[in-house]
């Protein structure tokens, strides 16, 4: 295979120049109608009446849709069968859709909005997970994960800690909000433009909702502006209702949130309330850890279980406990449906690991370093679920870490600082990050490419990846481009397409690159071995010395007169197949929810994060000097992409665990409805300084090309950040007592500082 050279991002050209095809830039039909969502004006209540008149009445009112509208099921629930698409007698959240106004305008949609009349009977509402468990108000039933036995192993603990905390949720802000193109084809066959991570899940609910066969329903995704999961179940309503709307006026419509409209009507990362007990020995070796989650799911399971489910995969984080026992219970609220974010419920688990570990550090009288160092996993250790760990990298990226970094120098530094600082302090902290690469639920670990040679040597390759600004169709050429070894100007990316490549998971769970390029990589070897067997043929000689570089054929280590056009066109003449489809299941996953074992993941991803901030005492304020984090790659096939997802997510979660702070009122209504009220991490709010050292490893191979999947696990790196701070703040005020609330915003910063 021909060494890769380092690929730009396929996108960038038509990126910078604005020419890159959104959802909203595909072109419209003429007619198209335009769609606006009435959604619930209360949290939770009864609908006593709707007037719909004055607005179907306005000028330019095509029609208003409604759950009576609904041919099929009323019904878009995933996992559990608890969502309907419309609100039909009662309403659960605020932002709850009710119907869809579609006009000739979406002005005019607007305004008809305004004229609907609704009254609500108010019922209780619920907004936090406690006052849902207190009310025993629940998604499904709990799951725990248990090894050893924390009874036993507590009494023999030389130090045993308890504790709460509290992680809120998070916004995607994907820059592209929500939305969906529908069109009629013939014999009532509708085709959705969607901004979906999963195109098939779009394409079944949408079936489900209008009572039809899953074929007559087509759904294309050209690329996504972000979606960091909010896009992997909950871009599905707004297809459906547009689909829904096409189905019955015979027409285009077209429906895409506006900001607004999009903070209020969407779930979010979920916030979790959690309590601890933590036990460890004398020499700071942790021999029991016990947590309960509480998970605030919103109004209707959506992805819920499965987060849950994360959550316990990943509660000791990087770390060998001998004896665990981990329970989550999804609790429903009258908050929108909370979904999918980056992580998947693995970060809300790993901070109250690490939350236990400052607290026990504290308690002690040690640095939390000291007790995280001891408790490393290790090769051959067995994680909660059974699964044993193989080819850990825990420590390695560890003390490489301390090293590479002089960890001993920049503690120095900070002391330093401290004792000559009065009003600004700094603050150090690490965080090492292991996380699982697979969807948990086995039976989504798979995939399948199709891949067209046409007969002038150009490639069209379609998978289920779907573009969403992480590079993933870079990746992809890159495979097919090496593969072949052709230039990658040869090789083209199609749209993912539910009629080209059906039956999809979403892209998801970090696992895009290594599902859908592993698919790939054997579609085009099936093709390179067909096109040897041609080249052996055309040139009379052994089919086992003959390779493909550069664009010509290779005999015995020799450049032949053939060159890739010329076979490919002898390919065709020999009316020897072209393009090849081929699937890839993940080997050796299994899991046993019966009796919470197994092995879920193809393999871990680690790395370890060191963090450096500087507290401005007297405003509360705080900056990051420097986030220095050694990443396990793997082999990495693309490294400026990698890159690009190892500083994305740190930064996503920096601003989790420090200023982003979603605020919901008692009544339900969200306060953080604008990007006035909602702060996300801008240029100013990243870190002084980024480093990322890759990790010197093997890689897997259950990776791609060796190369270890980047999407989510170092969005934990942040986690880092809310400790650091809290290490500034305990320099400036000795007596204030450790809280694990996150988002540590400025606010709370100057409460800690002058607590006692
Ligand atoms: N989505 C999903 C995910 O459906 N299952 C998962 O395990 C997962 N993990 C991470 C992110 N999205
Ligand atoms: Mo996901 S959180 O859509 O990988």
């Amino acid at each position: 295979m021909r060494q890769s050279k380092p690929m730009t991002n396929i996108d960038s050209f038509t990126h910078v120049r604005g020419e890159s095809i959104y959802v909203d830039d595909v072109n419209v039909r003429e007619g198209t109608g335009f769609g606006v969502v009435f959604d619930a004006p209360k949290a939770h209540g009864k609908i006593k009446h709707i007037d719909y008149s004055e607005a179907r009445a306005l000028k330019g009112v095509k029609r208003i849709f409604t759950h009576k509208d609904i041919p099929g099921e009323n019904q878009i629930g995933g996992i559990i069968p608890d969502e309907p698409l419309f609100a039909e007698h009662e309403i659960h959240f605020w932002g709850q859709p009710i119907a869809l106004i579609v006009a000739e305008s979406e002005f005019i949609a607007r305004q008809a909005r305004r004229l609907i009349k609704i009254e609500i009977e108010d019922l209780p509402v619920i907004t936090t997970a406690r006052e849902a468990k207190e009310k025993g108000s629940f998604i499904n039933d709990p799951r725990t994960f248990e090894l050893g036995n924390t009874n036993t192993a507590f009494e023999n603990c030389d130090y045993v800690f308890e504790g709460e905390c509290f992680s809120n949720g998070q916004e995607h802000l994907y820059i592209e909000a929500q939305g969906a193109y529908a069109e009629p084809l013939e014999n009532g066959n509708i085709k959705i433009s969607s901004s979906t991570q999963g195109p098939t899940h779009v394409q079944k609910t949408t079936a489900r909702v209008l009572g039809l066969p899953m074929h007559k329903i087509e759904v294309d995704v050209t690329r996504l502006g972000g979606g960091f999961g909010g896009k992997e179940d909950q871009a599905t309503p707004w297809g459906v209702m547009a689909a829904l709307a096409t189905y019955h006026l015979g027409q285009s419509v077209k429906l895409i949130l506006n900001r607004h409209d999009d903070l209020r009507m969407t779930g979010k990362r979920h916030p979790y309330e959690s309590t601890f007990k933590i036990g460890l020995t004398k020499d700071l070796n942790i021999l029991a850890f016990e947590a309960e989650f509480l998970q605030n799911a919103g109004a209707a399971a959506d992805l819920s279980p499965a987060i849950a489910e994360r959550t316990l995969f990943h509660a000791t984080n990087s770390y060998f406990v001998e004896h665990v026992k981990t329970t989550v219970l999804s609790c429903k609220t009258n908050l929108p449906p909370n979904t999918a974010f980056r992580g998947f419920g693995g970060p809300q688990g790993m901070f109250v690991i690490e939350s236990a570990i400052a607290k026990a550090a504290s308690e002690i009288g040690v640095s939390p370093i000291d007790i995280q160092e001891v408790n490393l996993l290790k090769d051959d250790d067995v994680f909660s679920y059974g699964q044993i760990a193989t080819q850990v990298e825990a420590g390695n990226s560890w003390f490489a870490a301390k090293k590479e970094y002089d960890l001993q120098q920049l503690i120095k530094e900070v002391e330093a600082f401290n004792a000559s600082n009065d009003h600004f302090k700094k603050g150090l902290s690490m965080m090492p990050v292991c996380f699982g690469i697979s969807f948990t639920n086995t039976p989504m670990n798979h995939a399948r490419a199709l891949v067209h040679i046409y007969q002038d040597g150009s490639i069209g390759i379609s998978t289920a990846a779907v573009e969403m600004g992480q590079g993933v169709n870079t990746k992809l050429l890159q495979i097919a481009a090496q593969t072949f070894s052709v230039n990658p100007d040869k090789v083209k990316i199609e749209t993912t397409n539910t009629t080209r490549i059906a039956n999809t998971s979403p892209s998801a769970a970090s696992s895009t690159a290594d599902l859908n390029g592993k698919a790939l990589l054997k579609a085009c070897f099936a093709l390179l071995e067909r096109l040897k067997t041609v080249a052996s043929e055309d040139l009379n000689c052994e089919k086992d010395k003959i390779s493909i570089e550069n664009e010509f054929v290779i005999f015995n280590g020799k450049k032949t007169d053939l060159n890739w056009t010329d076979l490919i066109a002898s390919t065709m003449l020999k009316r020897v197949s072209l393009s090849e489809h081929a699937h890839y299941a993940t080997p050796l996953i299994h899991y046993d929810k019966s009796k919470e074992k197994g092995h879920p993941f193809a393999y871990h991803v680690y790395g370890t994060s060191i963090f450096i901030t500087t507290v401005d005492c007297l405003r509360g304020t705080y900056e990051f000097d420097t986030v220095k984090i050694v990443h396990d790659y793997g082999q990495s096939m693309s490294k400026g992409i990698d890159l690009g997802q190892v500083e994305g997510g740190l930064v996503q979660g920096i601003g989790w665990m420090t200023m982003e702070e979603i605020a919901y009122n008692d009544d339900g209504r969200l306060l953080s409805n604008a990007l006035s009220t909602y702060k996300v991490p801008d240029i100013f709010s990243v870190p002084k300084s980024i480093e990322v050292m890759p990790l010197e490893t093997l890689g897997s191979d259950m990776a791609i090309l060796k190369s270890k999947a980047v999407g989510e696990p170092p969005l934990m790196y942040g986690i880092g950040a809310y400790f650091a701070i809290q290490n500034a703040i305990k320099s400036f005020n000795p007596s204030y007592n450790l809280n694990f609330h996150a988002p540590m915003t400025p606010e709370k910063v100057l409460q800690a500082l002058y607590s006692d």
